[in-house]
């Protein structure tokens, strides 16, 4: 069992103390899934995530508040239990995002259905030519009688091809670059929305290169106002990347834990553990989850006081976090010796897992940019 010690913290009150226990219990008996089928796996989880209450948390209903806390350490647990339960966790939460936080009555009746595993969401930003540079983004909306007709591709999207909608940023053209862009809600069956791609990662989710060839949305489709969609993505991204950090600090959490049991084991010459090098490494894993996690939850903790934009701390957790995690598994391979890169050990399985959160939802040198300009303006 992991250390809880940090619930304590004053960062939390006793409705995410209760949380976290109900849900411990509820991952030791529902997780992990089997992966070999993973758009199944993740069909699967959407379903059990739901019936179970959890995704309700993935998004806020008119009048509420998404709780960053509550989403953190969902995903932290999540993610301690089975990767591929936290990455279906986080893509309803993620994916709907943008109607979480700006969309109308009737967009939410998606957003209801997110919530309630009855459908699945995908958030179709990155671009072939657009990663790290959202402001760039090709893809076309124009204006047509009735509505919008929207062209482009969108590439490396999580539940691309099993998700049932997706929210789309796209050029509106009101002006060059980032304030060009506008947010559209779009169900995964309208006409002209094709999968070009499905994409295979080192730690096997959903993922696809998807097509727009003159698909055509309703006016109602727009969320929030033209020209806002930068804004609208970055909005979004504040909001989850504390959590991208927290499903590292599960990850992280889980390899000291089979760190732990490795360096017990008893040996002829005495367990691992007896040795002063080990005991260090052992030290510097601890010292650096309990560092990503205050990082985390002093960000969640400033957004559910009420802040107009964490930016800085957000960047701060996700980059601290993630970086952190990807050294502490890599010393659990090490403890493992060649057990470590044994395909199948969890601490293998760990080591994959963790290295596409460096990358994804801005990729480490991204959160730099973000906090430098913190600093500097
Ligand atoms: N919240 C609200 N508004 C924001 C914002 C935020 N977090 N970040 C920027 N803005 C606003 C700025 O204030 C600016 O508006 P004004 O001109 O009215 O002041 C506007 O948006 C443009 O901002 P900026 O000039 O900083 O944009 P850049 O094009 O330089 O982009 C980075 C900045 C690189 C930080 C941004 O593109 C980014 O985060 N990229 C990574 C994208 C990503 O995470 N992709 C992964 C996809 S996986 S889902």
């Amino acid at each position: 069992m992991s250390d809880t010690s940090f619930l304590d913290w004053p960062f939390f009150e006793s409705r995410h103390r209760e949380l976290a226990a109900a849900l411990e219990e509820w991952c030791v008996t529902h997780l992990p899934v089997d992966h070999v089928d993973v758009d199944a796996a993740c069909r699967t989880l959407v379903v059990a995530l739901g019936a179970g209450g959890w995704l309700t948390h993935s998004g806020a209903g008119e009048g509420e508040r998404l709780d960053i806390r509550t989403l953190s350490l969902i995903r932290e647990t999540l993610a301690r239990h089975d990767g591929l339960a936290d990455f279906a966790f986080a893509m309803q939460g993620l994916g709907m995002g943008a109607v979480s936080l700006f969309g109308t009555t009737e967009q939410r009746e998606w957003l209801e259905r997110t919530r309630a595993g009855k459908a699945i969401a995908g958030f179709m930003l990155t671009e072939p030519g657009a990663g790290s540079d959202v402001a760039a983004t090709a893809t076309v909306a124009e204006r047509v009688s009735g509505g919008w007709r929207l062209s482009g591709e969108k590439t490396y999207i999580s539940n691309g091809g099993i998700a049932d909608v997706y929210v789309v940023l796209a050029r509106t053209g009101e002006a060059p670059g980032a304030k060009g862009l506008s947010a559209f809600l779009m169900p995964a069956d309208a006409p002209g929305l094709s999968v070009v791609d499905r994409i295979d990662v080192m730690a096997p989710h959903p993922l696809a290169h998807l097509r727009m060839d003159g698909v055509v949305l309703p006016e109602t489709a727009l969320i929030d106002k033209t020209g806002e969609g930068f804004k609208i993505a970055m909005t979004v991204l504040d909001h989850f990347r504390p959590t991208v950090g927290a499903a590292a600090l599960g990850f992280a959490r889980r390899a000291l834990d089979e760190a732990l049991v490795r360096v017990g084991r008893a040996r002829p010459s005495g367990p691992l553990a007896d040795y002063q090098m080990v005991q260090g490494h052992l030290a510097d894993m601890a010292l650096k989850i309990d560092a990503a996690a205050l990082l985390i939850y002093r960000a969640a903790w400033v957004k559910d006081q009420g802040a107009a934009r964490i930016s800085r701390e957000a960047a701060m957790a996700k980059l601290y976090a993630t970086e952190a995690a990807q050294e502490v598994i890599d010393m659990a391979v090490q403890l493992h010796g060649g057990d470590g890169v044994r395909t199948g050990m969890p601490v293998e399985n760990l080591y994959r897992e963790i290295r596409a959160l460096r990358i994804y939802e801005g990729a480490s040198d991204v959160q730099r940019l973000v906090i430098a300009r913190s600093l500097l303006t």
